[in-house]
């Protein structure tokens, strides 16, 4: 916040309105089922965004970031000429997440064109696989809500966060990560159900059984607006038509023979990968019910593995890291996120915590890929106002 607040007085000789900011998330399980209308387990973590937002004069935005060397300023009537439908986009793109967002809030609700100053700084990795994106668009979505006192709820300013990263940004993701970040709760996960948006907080508690969750952050950036993401999603749709069922959740993992019948070895293999993903999802949430968070250790490593081999979007780095952790002691481990890069997490015995780190490192180091970077993260709380 203190980053945020300094690059705002660069910004603007006025004091500030408050400061607003929203978290990074790991996804414990249900890798690419938000898109398929499935099941999510994501929570909220201690890396987060701040926007420190003040009012101007006029009615014009302007927005500056600690990943920018200049702010970008728009008139608040033009947000619609910036993300065209059919165009490119016309402003750089970080400026487009919080820009963004702002033209997804006129469109979701009545807001006065009441201009802002915006300043921007993070300590959520960026391309780790740890929704920096989410981050900055659940802190813009709500600083703006308050600023513009527009009373959206959590639900609809993840939905507003959404719509800047499909139209704005040009990423065709799912729900997962603004949800994540908007409705993050300290020491619990978020279940999610992607269809009807109902969200369920399932405690985790990781300390109270002796358990670190650890990252191990590739540094093999990705990016969803690119290939291969897209990609896996028309698979997935193909999958689904083939089947006759509206989306993927519709498929039981009883039906997966049927499917295997009717469609090309690939695409049957993506489909697999969505459907026993939903089922590990639900098991996930029973185990960490019934018997806490020392169950769900070979769920994460079933996970990792339909990725790889199914899914195929892991990559040696995070093959690396997951084989790494489990051979030093974690319980459970698997890639997080999108893939084609980023982090995998390894749910670890605080004890063996240093030993994954080592074991990470040195298999890195072995391998020639550049060293990772492995830390731990503590399940937090969601977007809120910080002053
Ligand atoms: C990215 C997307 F943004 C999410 O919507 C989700 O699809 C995830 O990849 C894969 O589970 O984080």
């Amino acid at each position: 916040m203190d980053a945020a607040a300094a690059l705002f007085a660069t910004l603007s000789h006025r004091a500030p309105e408050g400061a607003w900011s929203a978290p990074g998330r790991v996804n414990l399980i249900g890798e690419h089922t938000d898109y398929n209308d499935g099941f999510v387990l994501p929570f909220a973590i201690d890396h987060r965004t701040h926007a420190v937002v003040g009012r101007r004069d006029d009615a014009r935005i302007r927005v500056t970031s600690t990943f920018a060397d200049e702010p970008v300023e728009v008139a608040i009537d033009e947000l619609d000429t910036l993300f065209p439908s059919d165009g490119d986009v016309a402003v750089p793109e970080w400026a487009a997440y919080p820009l963004g967002v702002a033209w997804a809030l006129r469109h979701a609700a009545t807001a006065p064109a009441l201009g802002v100053d915006i300043a921007i700084a993070s300590d959520v990795p960026v391309g780790a696989g740890l929704s920096s994106s989410a981050a900055i668009e659940g802190a813009t979505a709500a600083a703006l809500n308050d600023v513009w006192d527009l009373g959206l709820d959590s639900v609809a300013l993840a939905r507003v966060g959404r719509r800047a990263e499909n139209e704005a940004v040009g990423a065709p993701t799912g729900i997962m990560d603004q949800m994540a970040a908007m409705l993050g709760r300290a020491d619990a996960a978020i279940f999610l159900d992607c269809r009807s948006l109902q969200a369920q907080v399932v405690d985790l508690g990781f300390a109270g059984a002796g358990l670190d969750l650890v990252v191990i952050d590739t540094r093999v950036t990705h990016a969803h607006s690119t290939g291969g993401y897209r990609e896996r999603r028309e698979s997935c749709e193909r999958g689904a038509a083939l089947m006759g069922v509206r989306a993927l959740r519709d498929v039981d993992v009883a039906d997966l023979d049927r499917a295997r019948e009717i469609m090309e070895e690939v695409t049957f293999r993506r489909v697999r990968h969505i459907v026993t993903e939903n089922q590990r999802v639900l098991d996930t949430v029973q185990a960490l019910r019934t018997q806490g968070p020392t169950a769900i250790g070979p769920l994460l490593d079933a996970s990792h593995a339909s990725m790889r081999d199914d899914f195929e979007i892991s990559t040696p780095e995070l093959d690396t890291a997951v084989e790494a952790a489990r051979g030093a002691g974690a319980l459970g481990a698997r890639m997080t996120g999108g893939g084609f890069g980023g982090a995998a997490i390894a749910l670890t015995p605080h004890d063996r915590v240093d030993a994954v780190r080592d074991a990470a490192t040195r298999a890195f180091a072995d391998a020639g890929f550049s060293a990772p970077r492995v830390f731990t993260v503590i399940p937090s709380a969601g977007a809120r106002r910080d002053g």
